[in-house]
């Protein structure tokens, strides 16, 4: 009898007043029983199967039919339709229909209900309805939320307001908001009517605007919507394709009441705004025509930060690795990283001088690195700020590569205790690529950082230019939602709104381990920089800006009328922050000189002197006993572990590779292995990284065996090497350039005891890096002090496949080079190789034999500093009978040789040797045979230059003194304009003091790297060695 009353009643619309007299159940149980409604009453009469346990069946029912009438079968529809109606007690229930066709129309009980059917029709739709609305705010409500702070422009760049929003922009408004709502209810979208706003309805359960309540009058789910997601907040989450994570931001952002500050938060935020905002007040006054790149019109990006770091501190994390670009770096390194003031105001002074080598940055791209305690969760946290370059968004991929490292060397394989917050801003974020590239790394297994906060500062503007001539997707942050990242889209002139979502953002980021972002959409009171006019090119915009309130003031005022701080302690906040920045001011002055080392991001405790010096200037033997080489062989040529069933052709390589070990040789491949295998055996952590690097593009390496028969089944052979080795970590990239070098950059930025190494699928690829190349790796460590120890391998080579493929492009790696092609340094100086090692930006090298290969990999992790090298490596010789080495070159007390000499038969009467031809890599190897053909091994003599950089002015003098009756010649395959020339020669002019001419044998200039004609390609080469072998080829010219 009961469950039939309740049942019948709950099939009705209630009212508004009966809602709030009867529906109080818990939401989040969302337990839906009969009994918490039992208060209600309505005429009905007893069904025999409205009782007991089975009122429980017919309820679960009644939802699934009011969500989908045709779930449910037939009868069980009639009969809801029916009670819905108000059918009489005791006659909603029809049995069954006969299963004949046309059965449901001769059922002669369902005539006098055909009127209630109408009335039940409206219900479901008018439900259903209700349903697409919630929806519809929940996909589309921040396109209406009020987000902008000057509240002239649309943040998604479109001013009208979705179809299916009841909302209107101007929602404050009661008539234009009355309009809207009559025109998408009556004969509207929804096919509400007005009446029915105040009628009563189920809440779904992706909903949480019901709090404790499960049904509620529609006036007050619109209310509720519009509070949830058009207001202050835009929330961007529908996209993704996770119910939990849905749920999770619907409750976070829904519930009533759920965006609270105690008295004691707001203070403290108002206090983070005075230092905001006073800090750039206090550098303008001081430095009035100075390029600051002020944050004025983003203040609230300061307590924003503080409040992620304050939360992700809270949830454990005790280290946060920050990137960002120029707006506002000064003001997070005081305020947020807590660099002491006068450090900062010390680089204002433009008559200090560098006390560093190096040739600095300005004082908006350096970095720092800071431990201190978090005074909110009283907890120790370091935070670093990456340095970087102008070009924006560059550091994103080494911030992540950083953070990686840390995560990596903490054993954090989670991100539970390091994580990375990257600024950007809004024309940035949307324009430039590696945004994406990033973005894609964010989830592989060997790049994930478990997630890093994205914080835009969208000002709106970009230098000059209107987000509309910038970008044709309505955000700025549309390149976010490829990985599925919830956008928080806030209004900046509300810094508790804003908090608000910092917080559910370092909480998003503790619980799912995934990207978020913050879009702080605000404005920007100056120009680009402090000396820009931004009135020639956003006139309007900046008049309402001139108008506009600094939230500082705004906010001020309404925590005075809130009562929760008064006028005098408010200005007593801001005269003791005054006072900071005015004493820090004074001790600047003290400041003599300038430190850029202040400023460094990475530092690496125990690596340096305290003085930052390199412990030694020597470079032990980088050569292994034949103990090591055979065991390193042993593993390199077979399965370590059981029951792993490799391919058969596979299983050939490996074959070879042991009788390989057993002759005591080594190829490229081989001499790798040695390389890495060793460097595990002494404690270092190596990483390759890069497209297709775990077989190899040229299918050489071998570094992940694949059983043949249990899907995703590996083995990592070089991981089975020692017992107490240190990890190797292999892997396949994503198919990105620019992302994957700058994030291995930032992973070798982490500890100098690591070998990080990049290799391009061929060396040409490496263009598409080239911001990370030019601005980080070649001037790293003048601009910013710091060392960086990172690997390029790349495939460099002529070999007939035409104008793509063929060229790492060396001349502009040896352009970049920082040594003087004119002055020959002291070359009797100890430790001369060392010193020119320590004193380059970089080193180029071109090996010609695997041992060298072998050796060059060794001593970038032996030497006691670090630079990055660039290895120009090889294609077909790493399949060239000649290109072995012997294990005799690669035992104790051998080394990396950067210049092989010549060592045949010239080299025995180098009196009579009429032409020295100078080379490096494979080219060598076409030059001896083609020496030897043309029976010229006493005549010529050839010596190759390994190490191209820095240049070994000593060795080759050596050489060049040894032949006196010799002609130089510079032979290259790379066309004149290209490789190698251009650096060489100026080079070897000086170190023979331009006593002789040097020649040039190889390609004319060209446009284009390569032929792509194969045939042309054989001509070109041996036109290249007519002329290196032709003794009479330069007599015309002398
Ligand atoms: C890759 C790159 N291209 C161009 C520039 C020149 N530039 C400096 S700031 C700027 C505008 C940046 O706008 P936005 O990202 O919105 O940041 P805002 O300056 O407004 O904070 C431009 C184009 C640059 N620094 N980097």
């Amino acid at each position: 009898m009961f469950h039939l009353r309740t049942c019948a009643a709950t099939l009705r619309p209630l009212t508004a007043s009966q809602t709030v007299r009867t529906f109080s159940w818990n939401r989040v149980a969302a337990s839906r029983t009969f009994g918490h409604i039992r208060c209600y009453t309505a005429p009905v009469a007893a069904e025999p199967f409205l009782s007991g346990t089975s009122s429980n069946y017919v309820e679960e029912m009644y939802y699934a039919w009011l969500e989908n009438p045709k779930s449910v079968h037939k009868s069980w529809d009639i009969f809801f339709r029916n009670t819905n109606a108000g059918a009489p007690p005791g006659t909603a229930y029809q049995s069954p229909l006969p299963l004949s066709p046309g059965a449901l129309f001769s059922t002669a009980r369902a005539q006098p209900l055909v009127e209630a059917q109408t009335n039940v029709d409206k219900l479901v739709e008018d439900h259903l309805a209700v349903q697409s609305l919630i929806r519809a705010y929940q996909i589309r409500g921040h396109h209406v939320a009020q987000l902008d702070p000057l509240g002239i422009l649309d943040a998604d760049l479109d001013s009208s307001v979705p179809a299916d929003i009841i909302s209107s922009t101007d929602k404050l408004d009661l008539a234009v908001f009355q309009d809207r709502l009559r025109m998408l209810t009556v004969g509207g979208f929804y096919g509400l009517d007005e009446s029915d706003l105040d009628k009563v309805f189920h809440l779904p359960t992706t909903t949480f605007i019901g709090g404790q309540e499960s049904a509620l009058p529609l006036r007050e789910i619109i209310r509720r919507l519009e509070m949830a997601y058009c207001q202050h907040i835009g929330v961007e989450f529908m996209f993704i394709n996770d119910l939990e994570q849905c749920q999770w931001i619907r409750q976070k952002f829904e519930t009533p009441g759920i965006m609270q500050f105690t008295n004691e938060e707001k203070r403290t935020l108002l206090a983070r705004l005075v230092r905001s905002t006073r800090f750039e007040e206090f550098l303008q006054r001081k430095w009035s025509s100075e390029k600051r790149f002020g944050l004025e019109g983003c203040e609230v990006l300061i307590p924003a930060l503080k409040t992620i770091i304050d939360k992700s501190s809270e949830n454990g994390v005790d280290y946060v690795i920050m990137g960002m670009p120029h707006r506002g770096r000064l003001n997070v390194l005081a305020n947020v990283i807590r660099k002491e003031l006068e450090q900062i105001f010390c680089q204002f002074d433009s008559k200090l001088e560098a006390a560093d080598e190096g040739s600095g940055d300005v004082k908006y791209h350096l970095g720092m690195y800071h431990r201190r305690i978090n005074r909110v969760t009283d907890r120790n946290i370091t935070l670093s700020l990456v340095a970087n370059p102008s070009h924006l968004e560059a550091a994103d991929p080494v911030v992540m590569g950083k953070t990686k490292a840390e995560q990596f060397y903490c054993g954090d394989t989670e991100g539970k205790k390091v994580m990375s917050i990257l600024l950007h801003g809004d024309a940035a974020f949307a324009g430039q690529g590696i945004v994406y590239e990033t973005f894609h790394l964010s989830d592989l297994p060997s790049y994930t950082t478990h997630g890093t906060v994205h914080v835009v500062v969208n000002n709106q503007i970009g230098f000059t230019t209107d987000p509309r001539m910038a970008r044709s997707s309505p955000y700025p942050t549309d390149v976010a939602r490829v990985v599925n990242a919830p956008i928080f889209h806030v209004n900046s002139d509300d810094p508790e709104a804003v908090m608000y979502v910092c917080k559910v953002a370092a909480e998003w980021r503790n619980t799912f381990h995934k990207d978020v972002v913050v879009d702080l959409v605000c404005y920007r009171r100056n120009g680009h920089n402090e000396m820009d006019e931004p009135m020639f090119t956003q006139p309007l915009m900046y008049k309402q800006i001139r108008k506009q309130k600094p939230v500082l003031q705004k906010y001020a005022e309404l925590l005075v009328s809130q009562g929760v701080v008064n006028q005098p302690e408010y200005e007593e906040e801001i005269s003791k922050y005054d006072k900071i920045c005015e004493e820090a001011f004074a001790r600047s002055k003290d400041e003599k000189i300038l430190h850029i080392k202040h400023w460094l991001d990475s530092p690496w405790p125990g690596f340096f002197t305290l003085d930052g010096q390199p412990r030694s200037m020597s470079c032990p033997s980088t050569g292994l006993t034949e103990d090591v080489l055979m065991h390193i062989g042993n593993v390199a040529s077979s399965v370590p572990v059981e029951n792993f069933t490799i391919h058969g052709g596979l299983s050939r390589i490996l074959k070879t590779r042991g009788e390989m070990v057993k002759n005591r040789t080594v190829d490229w491949a081989l001499a790798e292995y040695m390389a890495f295998g060793s460097l595990l055996k002494e404690g270092i952590h190596i990483r390759l990284s890069g497209q297709d690097v775990e077989r190899g593009t040229f299918s050489h390496r071998h570094h992940v065996l694949h059983d043949q028969n249990v899907d995703k089944k590996t083995c990592i052979p070089m991981n089975h090497l020692w017992p107490n080795q240190a990890p190797y970590t292999v892997c396949n990239s994503s198919l990105s350039e620019y992302g994957v070098l700058g994030f291995e950059l930032g992973f070798a930025m982490a500890s100098p005891n690591a070998l990080v190494l990049w290799e391009a699928q061929f060396g040409d690829f490496h263009n598409t890096a080239q911001c990370i190349i030019d601005q980080f790796i070649s001037p790293g460590q003048a601009k910013w002090v710091r060392q960086n120890g990172i690997v390029l391998l790349l495939p460099h080579g002529m070999e007939g496949m035409g104008p793509e493929h063929s060229s790492a492009r060396p001349e502009r790696f040896l352009q970049m080079c920082n040594d003087d092609p004119d002055v020959l340094p002291d070359l009797n100086e100890a430790n001369f190789d060392i010193n020119q090692l320590y004193d380059c930006n970089w080193v180029v090298v071109n090996c010609s034999t695997p041992g060298n290969f072998f050796h060059v990999l060794r001593r970038q992790i032996l030497l006691p500093f670090r630079k990055p090298l660039i290895i120009f490596t090889p294609k077909s010789l790493l399949r060239h009978p000649e290109a072995r080495t012997s294990f005799d070159e690669m035992l104790p007390g051998t080394h990396f040789q950067r210049v092989i000499p010549e060592d045949g038969p010239a080299a025995q009467n180098p009196e009579n040797v009429k032409r020295l031809l100078f080379c490096t890599g494979k080219v060598y190897y076409d030059l001896t045979r083609e020496r030897k053909a043309r029976d010229m091994v006493e005549q010529v003599a050839i010596t190759r230059i390994e190490q191209l950089s820095p240049f070994p002015f000593d060795l080759l003098l050596q050489e060049v003194q040894k032949y006196p009756n010799a002609e130089l010649a510079w032979c290259q395959e790379e066309h004149k304009n290209q490789g190698y020339y251009d650096y060489v020669k100026p080079r070897l002019r000086t170190t023979i003091n331009r006593a002789k001419p040097v020649w040039y044998a190889g390609r004319d200039p060209a446009a284009a790297p390569a032929t792509g004609n194969k045939k042309t390609h054989l001509t070109e080469l041996q036109r290249l060695l007519d002329m290196a072998f032709d003794l009479e080829a330069f007599k015309n010219f002398s």
